[in-house]
């Protein structure tokens, strides 16, 4: 009986952590300006603006993205929908080697769901990043509030 409870726990923690997901080299990626934006207050969702930069030789593809400071995070774009602009959420994005993918407001973005009521402007934020093949890349955000330097933020 022992043996057969062993075997059942082994064959358990298998299926549930495959391989590949332990084995796969990082992301050859690079982050820059990520900013997760904090909710407006009153509000509980947002999005996360970065430049994101294949630094590899090969074309990667971004199937998802994973953060603790919020309770779901989604790639999203932007699209004009009968001359309404609308967010939808996107499966994947590719990004071929030396490409630079800008998330920004209006365009494509990586959406927010339940943002972490604690989080304040300063606080640092791990993304990680999920690419097609099961590569991944963990990169920090710094949270903003859209009312940080409202003076400046035209003058870059
Ligand atoms: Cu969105």
């Amino acid at each position: 009986m022992p043996i057969t409870v062993r075997f059942l726990a082994v064959l358990f923690v298998f299926v549930l952590s495959p391989a590949h997901a332990d084995q796969a080299p990082p992301a050859s990626v690079k982050a820059t300006e990520a900013v997760v934006q904090l909710p407006i207050p009153g509000t509980h969702n947002s999005a996360v603006f970065m430049r994101l930069h294949n630094v590899g030789k090969t074309p990667l593809t971004l199937v998802g993205v994973n953060t603790t400071a919020a309770a779901k995070a989604q790639l999203h774009s932007h699209t004009s929908v009968d001359g309404m602009m609308r967010m939808r959420p996107v499966e994947s994005l590719a990004l071929a080697p030396g490409q630079t993918q800008v998330f920004e407001s209006g365009g494509y973005h990586i959406m927010l769901f339940d943002v972490q009521a604690e989080l304040a402007s300063g606080d640092s934020v791990d993304l990680t990043l999920e690419f097609a093949g099961g590569a991944t890349k963990t990169v920090q955000a710094v949270a903003k509030s859209r009312y940080d330097n409202a003076d400046h933020s035209h003058h870059h």
